[in-house]
């Protein structure tokens, strides 16, 4: 019998976010990266150490490396992947020299997580991250211009798009722009010309080509993982759809059940992250769970409310489209069947009170978090103490 244990995202020494803001949200655990070594290049162990200390001495303890990022040469799986896979494989062994085993990853091409806006009000004052279809379809139709792009969008997405772009001033055309393209905060986006080649090289590659490369990938860092005793924590899509025509392999329990057979091994886990598969309403959460729980090992909490054409905003943690509490019941569940502690943190929260004066990462700022967690403690006290 285990427990959930508390973390929170930490974005390095330049997060607004110290870390003894963090002791005082009451995370046990850290989870951070060294965010400002390029995609690709070997993590050194000085540099892994020397971070590690820092955690340690605010009283914390680097619980999760989130992410230790797979190069798009691996993803693609082009002329430089063994290059990359083997500064993969050497990151992994120099985490595990400095005790760190749990690692967050992800597998979509090119960006990571995807919004439209992110910082609409709600109606009570705060801030939330935003998905909007048709501002998707905008960018894609008349800014990325990509062939054959009105055929991925529903009639009701298409409907004003063409009004919607009209209408939308130059300076919103350049945000939406650069949200899109973002990726990580604090990591280097994209160009809208590497997107394109992107999109081009993917178009090659395919939903089955991409779980390919994903098996190649996991297959190569496998003996290394085993050796050190690594657990690899795959995060899913976000939003769970394929979009701007790139494939996606982490939507939905299909998606998770055909990984999880792929490569059954246990250093082949998941991130179960609630609010990145909650934005498909195809996606029943607690049945995710009953199906696949047993792969968890990391797990991100958060809520999104969506509207009839799957546009959605980050709602409360409890108050949204996922039934947290059911959630929460059987994450409690499988903590009774595992002998290690199984970490989660809360994700995203609403820019609000102080927050909304600072400048702070988009989802990540303090406060909105500590809400979030502090919600995520009582519902699991409440459902422990029953
Ligand atoms: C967004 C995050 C993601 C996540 C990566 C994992 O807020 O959850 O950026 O860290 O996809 O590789």
């Amino acid at each position: 019998m285990s427990s959930l244990v508390e973390t929170w995202r930490w974005f390095g020494p330049n997060d607004p976010v110290s870390l003894s803001d963090i002791r005082q949200a009451g995370a046990k655990g850290v989870v951070t990266a060294l965010h400002h070594v390029p995609h690709g290049q070997v993590w050194n162990l000085e540099e892994i150490q020397e971070r590690k200390a820092l955690i340690e001495q605010a009283g914390l303890e680097w619980t999760v490396v989130e992410s230790v990022p797979v190069h798009e040469a691996i993803k693609t799986r082009s002329a430089d992947c063994e290059r990359y896979l083997e500064n993969y494989r050497i990151s992994l062994r120099n985490l595990a020299a400095c005790g760190l085993r749990l690692v967050c990853y992800n597998f979509m091409p090119v960006l990571d997580w995807t919004r439209t806006d992110l910082a609409i009000t709600l109606p009570n004052g705060a801030k939330a991250l935003y998905f909007d279809w048709r501002d998707l379809a905008a960018f894609d139709l008349y800014v990325l211009k990509r062939k054959g792009a009105s055929e991925d969008y529903r009639p009701e997405v298409l409907r004003h798009v063409e009004d919607r772009f009209a209408n939308m001033s130059e300076a919103r055309r350049a945000e939406l722009s650069d949200i899109i393209l973002m990726g990580v905060p604090t990591e280097k986006g994209i160009s809208l010309e590497q997107l394109q080649s992107s999109i081009d090289q993917y178009a090659v590659i395919g939903k089955q080509g991409l779980r390919n490369n994903w098996t190649y990938f996991m297959k190569a860092i496998g003996p290394v993982c085993e050796a050190h005793g690594i657990t690899m924590t795959m995060h899913p899509d976000d939003p769970p759809y394929a979009i701007l025509g790139l494939p996606r392999i982490v939507s939905d329990l299909e998606d998770l059940e055909y990984l999880a057979h792929a490569v059954p091994d246990s250093y082949n886990g998941i991130c179960f992250c609630t609010g990145s598969l909650g934005a498909g309403p195809f996606n029943d959460l607690p049945a995710i769970l009953d199906r696949i729980g047993e792969r968890v090992e990391f797990v991100h909490l958060r809520n999104v409310r969506r509207d009839g054409i799957g546009n959605f905003y980050e709602s409360d943690h409890l108050d949204g489209d996922v039934d947290m509490v059911k959630v929460m019941d059987k994450l409690l569940q499988l903590t009774n069947k595992r002998n290690s502690p199984l970490p989660f943190r809360p994700d995203h929260g609403h820019q609000m009170l102080d927050d909304l004066h600072k400048v702070t990462n988009p989802g990540y700022s303090a406060i909105g978090r500590l809400k979030g967690l502090a919600e995520l403690r009582g519902l699991i006290a409440g459902l422990g103490a029953e």
